[in-house]
């Protein structure tokens, strides 16, 4: 699935919004207020760090992010 790849990727570069290539607990709650405004608690966001942070680093890359979201769970945009 090239295309979910892809459109994980570039909402990856959509969320790290300082480019250094990781997500950090801070970019991804500013990313969750900017999608939906649902205002994800402090322990949603460490959540989903968790499940996502496959090397354990409190970070999360693009790999992790792209094995995250390319499972069919992104929406086509
Ligand atoms: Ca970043
Ligand atoms: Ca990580």
């Amino acid at each position: 699935m090239a295309n979910a790849r892809e459109a994980a990727e570039a909402e990856f570069k959509r969320f790290d919004t300082d480019g250094d290539g990781l997500l950090t607990a801070d970019e991804i709650r500013k990313a969750n207020d900017a999608l939906g405004g649902q205002g994800a608690s402090e322990s949603e966001i460490e959540a989903f760090i968790a499940s996502a942070d496959s090397d354990g680093d409190g970070t999360i890359k693009l790999e992790e992010f792209v094995a995250l979201v390319g499972h069919g769970r992104h929406e086509s945009a």
